[in-house]
């Protein structure tokens, strides 16, 4: 990767990851790209991780703020969980040692809307920003930077630490050159300006990243590949959701609520999120663009197949094949795919503006439609709230799907009341599970309770949530929202218990029988 480093001064300050490593100091905030496992750097958290344990073994505590784009790899997150190295997380992370440190009281974690990570920065209402560590595809003659496969908060992190390490990697491929969109004309209020981006394909930065050279401390090189998950074939739940989606995508058309090749697509990470893009396929919309925080496997096939024509993201997220299949060909997505800081990519503005339909993944709806996307039993974190929020508030619709139980039919996602909201029944209009769609939209609570239980719950669930809702509009207090508030948590397992303690008394006294 010899030649990937132009600028003299920059050649200059290349050394090990583990030199580099030894110029962080214990209780640095560092700001690390990286988003959903792509563009994080491979080197220097992993020999920091070994500093640190190093550290440890003589006795003496070393612990980083870690502040990223979004999920990283085993070999950041991961790595220095493991040491407990980390004193504070955020904004977004789906590590499992990282989970666990965090749930266990051991580490502590700030879950922040995407777009909001970088004014909080700028604001300084995260406290100081000491190191940079960005992952970059070159370095120019004149110093600047090309960016990587993810751009995150980069933008923000080289402009506002005091010290910066690059990471140039030569395995990112070359053509990513051009590729991204860096927009410098962001500041704080009251000085702001309208943002303008009026459309998906318009670009409005340039192609690198500015720095100042006299800041960075270290560059090392390296070679390695990101970390891509492989996505499972679209399994029957995430078949039949993807189904009513696009059952209610084209009815939108019909009533003349969207344009035929609908409005720019939003959506999420993970399986489901990949059904929905691989329905698209088939289905009968041309002309699609998306405005979405990552790009993964189902909008590179709609990008490939000419069904989707324009893709603006902060991040790629592709699967091994996907992005082989990416890398053999990339100048020829050059001009459909646009990378741009997420501070962009999730802006409540550009979001508004565009109109963008929003889909993303939920752990617990209730039945007048609060939406929880974080917490399991309220306590514990799964990852974060991630983009969700940012789409979902200033979606011109904003979808949450989900299949209707989780734990092989055991938890039902669909309950009185939820035991931590992320998305307030304000922020969600349509709510899909395999059994079916819910359109809250122009609907008070008590109407949103009925279409919820009886289009989305599990059949298994269906009776309790109806008893719980029945009991409710009779026993609440108000009955404008009604809840039984001391049993909202407790009926559904409950409910759950004694049903199942009915049928195995059942059983029993059948086998007596
Ligand atoms: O855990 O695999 O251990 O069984 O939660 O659930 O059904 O596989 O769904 O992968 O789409 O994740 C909300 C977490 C859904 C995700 C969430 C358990 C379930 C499983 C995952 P197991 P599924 P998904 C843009 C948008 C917030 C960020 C976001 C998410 C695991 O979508 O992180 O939207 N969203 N970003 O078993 C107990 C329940 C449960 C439950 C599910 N009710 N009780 N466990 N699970 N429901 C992208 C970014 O922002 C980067």
């Amino acid at each position: 990767g010899a030649n990937r480093i132009l600028n003299p001064h920059l050649r200059s300050k290349v050394m090990s990851a583990h030199e580099a490593a030894l110029l962080i100091p214990s209780g640095a905030n560092v700001g690390m790209s990286g988003f959903t496992g792509a563009g994080y750097p491979k080197e220097l958290p992993t020999a920091l991780a070994k500093r640190i344990l190093d550290a440890n073994l003589h006795g003496q505590k070393f612990k980083i703020g870690v502040w990223t784009g979004a999920s990283t790899a085993p070999e950041l997150d991961g790595a220095l969980a493991m040491v407990d190295g980390i004193e504070m997380r955020l904004p977004y992370q789906s590590d499992p040692t990282c989970r666990k440190r965090i749930n266990a009281g051991e580490m502590e974690y700030i879950d922040v809307h995407l777009s909001h990570v970088a004014q909080f920065v700028w604001g300084g209402f995260l406290g100081k920003l000491d190191v940079a560590v960005v992952e970059v595809a070159g370095i120019l003659e004149d110093g600047r930077l090309i960016p990587s496969s993810s751009v995150g908060n980069n933008k923000t992190w080289l402009d506002q630490a005091d010290k910066i390490i690059l990471e140039v990697n030569a395995w990112q491929n070359p053509h990513l050159e051009g590729m991204h969109d860096i927009y410098y004309g962001t500041a704080l209020p009251p000085h702001r300006k309208a943002i303008p981006i009026e459309r998906t394909e318009d670009r409005i930065g340039e192609p690198y990243f500015r720095i100042d050279p006299s800041k960075v401390i270290a560059v090392i090189e390296t070679n390695k590949a990101d970390r891509n998950s492989a996505f499972t074939p679209p399994d029957q739940n995430s078949q039949r959701i993807a189904g009513h989606i696009l059952e209610f995508l084209q009815h939108e058309v019909k009533m003349g609520r969207l344009p035929k090749n609908l409005l720019p697509l939003q959506s999420g990470v993970g399986n489901v999120a990949n059904a929905v893009m691989a329905g698209l396929q088939d289905g009968p919309f041309d002309n699609l663009t998306a405005y979405t925080e990552v790009l993964q496997d189902g909008m590179l096939e709609l990008i490939k197949s000419g069904k989707l024509t324009c893709a603006s993201a902060t991040s790629f997220s592709l699967s091994p094949n996907a992005l082989t299949e990416l890398n053999a060909d990339l100048p020829r997505f050059k001009d459909s795919i646009i990378l741009r800081p997420q501070e962009i990519s999730n802006h409540p503005e550009v979001i508004r503006r565009l109109g963008v339909i929003a889909m993303n993944g939920l752990i617990e709806a209730d039945i007048y439609g609060n939406v929880n996307s974080t917490h399991i039993m309220g306590t514990s974190i799964m990852n974060g709230i991630g983009g969700s929020g940012d789409f979902a508030r200033n979606a011109f619709i904003s979808i949450f799907m989900t299949p209707s139980s989780a734990k092989n039919g055991s938890i039902s996602c669909i309950v009185p009341m939820v035991s931590h909201v992320d998305h307030t029944e304000h922020d969600v209009q349509i709510i899909v599970t395999e059994q079916g769609l819910a359109d809250l939209r122009g609907l008070s609570p008590k109407q949103r309770a009925k279409v919820v239980i009886e289009n989305c719950a599990h059949p298994n669930f269906r009776p309790a949530l109806r008893e719980y809702y029945d009991r409710a509009q009779r026993y609440s207090p108000g009955r404008h929202t009604p809840h039984l508030l001391d049993e909202a948590y407790t009926f559904l397992p409950n409910w759950i218990a004694n049903n199942a303690a009915r049928a195995a008394w059942r059983q029993e006294s059948t086998v007596q029988a």
